[in-house]
């Protein structure tokens, strides 16, 4: 008996600890998003790289997930929405960020990279951020296709920052030398948003 409940103190101390602070646990992933879910015309898609790199490149849909030209891998992560939920353990599948960006003749001068989506909004990360092995261009959940709610054909993960930095239907990145805000940037959000440091609000 007391072991048990010790048990089940130490699981509720370690769920906690996985929390930022002013965050609760939500259970299932809600959708969040301001304007429309933009169609998808699979033979049109295209990833869109411009801005400061040596030659523009565009993607299609096959290159980039079906696995030839860049891995595709898994990484379990949790989501921390700036409203105040946070989803755990998700489990997302696409290819590494890092990967896409290291295909590209960058120009030394990229720092910043602004994300944007087919929908219109966008948002802003440092291109090192971009970089780091757990930033996903995914297109599964939790063993299962996105919805298109989620974000589906194409959504960046960035566990690390606060979920406004997720964008869901990424159609192109931009690269800059400096910082761009991009639609929650622009409206007060922080320009970083590191949720250890509730960097909610500039
Ligand atoms: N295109 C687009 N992507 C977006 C948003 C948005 O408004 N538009 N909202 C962001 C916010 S604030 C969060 S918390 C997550 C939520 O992802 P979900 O709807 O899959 O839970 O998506 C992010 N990506
Ligand atoms: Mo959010």
């Amino acid at each position: 008996m007391w072991r048990w409940l010790q048990r089940k103190i130490d699981a509720t101390l370690a769920l906690r600890q996985r929390l930022p602070p002013g965050q609760r646990l939500a259970t299932t992933l809600p959708v969040l998003h301001v304007g429309p879910i933009p169609p998808f015309d699979p033979p049109r898609w295209r990833l869109r790289l411009f801005g400061l790199v040596a030659a523009e490149a565009q993607l299609t849909y096959g290159e980039l997930t079906a696995g030839g030209r860049f891995p595709v891998v898994r990484v379990r992560a949790d989501l921390h929405c700036v409203s105040a939920w946070s989803v755990l353990d998700n489990l997302w599948e696409g290819v590494r960020c890092a990967d896409v960006l290291a295909a590209l003749p960058l120009a030394p001068e990229a720092r910043h990279v602004l994300v944007h989506s087919a929908n219109g909004y966008s948002a802003s990360l440092p291109l090192a951020d971009l970089q780091r092995p757990e930033v996903l261009l995914a297109w599964r959940r939790n063993g299962a296709d996105l919805p298109p709610a989620h974000g589906y054909p194409l959504r960046l993960v960035v566990p690390h920052l606060y979920g406004w930095k997720s964008v869901k239907w990424v159609c192109a990145l931009e690269f800059l030398a400096h910082e761009r805000p991009g639609y929650w940037e622009q409206r007060g959000y922080h320009p970083y948003g590191d949720p250890w440091r509730e960097q909610r609000y500039a």
